[in-house]
């Protein structure tokens, strides 16, 4: 559904998946990143992200003192980041009905005090593509505001929401102001798990 008439293509699906979906997502995710575990990327100013990272897909998103950028490769190990999870190829194919499938899956961790700010997601090849993000464990207050400018809004987004930014809002600007924390107890740690897919290149 589309739930805010000021920012079309703005899509969100509260409760896409049911806690049984949760724990098995998570479950996936949390072996397949075995292989390449969370960092804590900066800025290309040289200041650390609260949020840590880690991604799967042909390509991942990275930042560090030369930019954003999508790379094959994990900025730590060297390795190639791990396939994306087909159960999330198969959420993607729901929810996009159809559209070209992702290469990218930026993973985002986030504990008690991690927040981001706003931004736009633009480093991607092609703009009209959507961007899916699943949200596990705590719940977040995502802020969300057009691309253009002016007055933005906060909704919370708990674990097994989905949203999408396609169409008009592709650009919208978003961030997380901050968690609530201990909302939800499914990383047995506390904190949130944001999965973004995207179509990179
Ligand atoms: C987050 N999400 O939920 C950060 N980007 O932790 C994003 O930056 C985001 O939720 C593009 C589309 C949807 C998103
Ligand atoms: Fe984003």
């Amino acid at each position: 559904m589309e739930p805010f008439p000021d920012l079309p293509g703005f899509r969100y699906w509260p409760g896409a998946l049911d806690p049984a979906a949760q724990a098995d997502l998570l479950a996936e995710v949390q072996t397949t990143i075995a292989a390449a575990p969370f960092y804590r990327p900066v800025t290309p100013g040289g200041k650390p992200f609260s949020v840590r990272m880690t991604n799967l897909g042909r390509v991942g998103w990275v930042s560090d003192r030369a930019g954003y950028r999508y790379q094959p490769t994990h900025p730590e190990t060297g390795a190639p980041w791990p396939a994306i999870p087909a159960r999330l190829l198969d959420l993607w194919n729901t929810l996009t009905d159809g559209s070209a499938p992702p290469d990218a899956c930026l993973v985002n961790l986030y504990r008690e005090t991690a927040r981001m700010g706003l931004h736009q997601d633009r480093d991607e090849a092609d703009l009209t593509a959507p961007v899916v993000s699943v949200s596990l464990g705590d719940t977040a207050l995502f802020r969300i505001g057009a691309a253009e400018g002016g007055p933005t809004r906060s909704i919370r987004l708990a674990s097994g929401d989905v949203c999408a930014l396609t169409g008009a809002s592709r650009l919208a600007r978003h961030g997380i102001d901050r968690l609530l924390v201990g909302s939800s107890k499914l990383l047995g740690d506390g904190g949130r798990i944001n999965l973004t897919l995207r179509r990179a290149t």
